[in-house]
């Protein structure tokens, strides 16, 4: 029987201060994730959807759930273990600010970093491997494939900055320099994926996130104005990353954040895998009964890497993937009017000003 909490588990939302880090009921809560000390485990799979977090859980020792932690802002935590090591679940729903909420509040309810005697981090908060689906943006990566991001990922954003009230007056994306994954988490992944898997279905590659499902990921609507005739996204990200493979949305994200939990760079360990379910050069996508299967043998495998993988700091040399991408700035393409910044008031737009006047 799985452990729930009783009580409130963020149904009331209250707040204490306005710095820091919210926290609610007697078992002291984080506001979104709902999680508190003792709640959930070093190593840690996350994914999007529940349904896929369950599929996982499934392979947990004796498939026991022995913590489930759902919260009102759409987190679902599952704790078990794996090979006798304890492993938690984190279903997140979609984007950048999930995930963002995602690894603050669970790191908050971890250990601290353990320190030797002269005070240099030893051992890791946190593993964490996110378990994505993603559209494939190369030719080479069909669909059913899982994309390990051993080399990292970049990010393409759109820059709302380049829309005024006239439309696009410059190109509005921006291609983010490479974030590595952790080497050693990425390396366990990738085998054990190909074990459960076949090597041919499993790719070391860059992954890129967009900031949005359509926009960013250089969909047509024509209900929006997306400014993709002054610069295609996708093809901005493959002229600067030609390896680039898997395009999803919340992995860029996981490793930024993850570098940067204090001490920078060795707090959170990171990586990820994706399922490839829409082949974009062909339109091919993957049917539910795949996506399911490989939910289910992909998981069972990232759940081994993690359990598997030290908490202790692998040597130096390990410690980072070498990215197949340049790491230098990525400048945007070049503005195509001196609109490219944008000073004007949205009240002096709508009072008719000139946009092309401004600098
Ligand atoms: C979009 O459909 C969602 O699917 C992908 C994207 O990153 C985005 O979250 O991942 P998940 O299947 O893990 O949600
Ligand atoms: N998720 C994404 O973000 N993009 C895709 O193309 C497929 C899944």
């Amino acid at each position: 029987m799985a452990y729930r909490p009783s009580g409130e588990v963020s149904k009331k939302p209250s707040y204490r201060g306005t710095n820091g880090m919210p926290r609610q009921g007697d078992d002291e809560r984080t506001l979104h994730v709902g999680v508190t000390e003792g709640d959930v485990a070093q190593r840690i799979v996350t994914c999007g959807t529940e349904e896929r977090a369950r599929a996982v859980a499934a392979s947990f020792d004796g498939g026991i759930i022995e913590r489930e932690i759902s919260s009102a802002r759409g987190f679902l935590t599952l704790t078990g273990n794996c090979n006798g090591v304890p492993v938690s679940v984190v279903a997140t729903g979609m984007g950048v600010a999930m995930m963002d909420f995602m690894v603050r509040e669970v790191v908050a309810v971890l250990p601290a970093v353990s320190v030797s005697d002269d005070d240099e981090p030893t051992a890791a908060r946190a593993l964490i491997v996110r378990f994505g689906t993603c559209g494939s943006i190369r030719e080479d990566v069909p669909a059913g494939t899982v994309v390990v991001c051993s080399p990292g990922s970049t990010m393409v954003r759109r820059q709302p900055d380049a829309f005024c009230m006239h439309g696009p007056q410059a190109c509005a994306y921006h291609v983010c320099n490479v974030v590595p994954s952790d080497g050693a988490l990425s390396r366990a992944v990738e085998g054990e994926l190909k074990t459960a898997l076949g090597a041919h279905s499993v790719v070391a590659a860059l992954n890129v996130s967009g900031c949005s499902f359509y926009s960013s990921q250089g969909r047509q609507d024509g209900s929006f104005e997306d400014g993709h005739e002054l610069g295609d996204p996708i093809a901005m990200v493959r002229a600067a990353h030609p390896d680039a493979a898997s395009c999803e949305m919340e992995t860029f994200h996981l490793l930024d954040v993850a570098r940067c939990a204090r001490p920078y760079g060795r707090a959170v360990r990171a990586s990820a895998a994706a399922i490839v379910v829409a082949h974009r050069p062909s339109g091919d996508v993957l049917s539910g009964e795949t996506i399911e299967r490989l939910e289910r043998l992909g998981g069972a495998a990232i759940l081994r890497a993690l359990a598997a993988t030290p908490l202790e700091m692998p040597a130096a040399a390990d410690a980072t993937a070498a990215p197949t991408a340049p790491a230098v700035p990525r400048p945007l393409a070049p503005p195509t009017s001196k609109a490219h910044v944008v000073k004007l008031s949205y009240a002096d737009l709508l009072s008719g000003a000139d946009v092309n006047a401004q600098v």
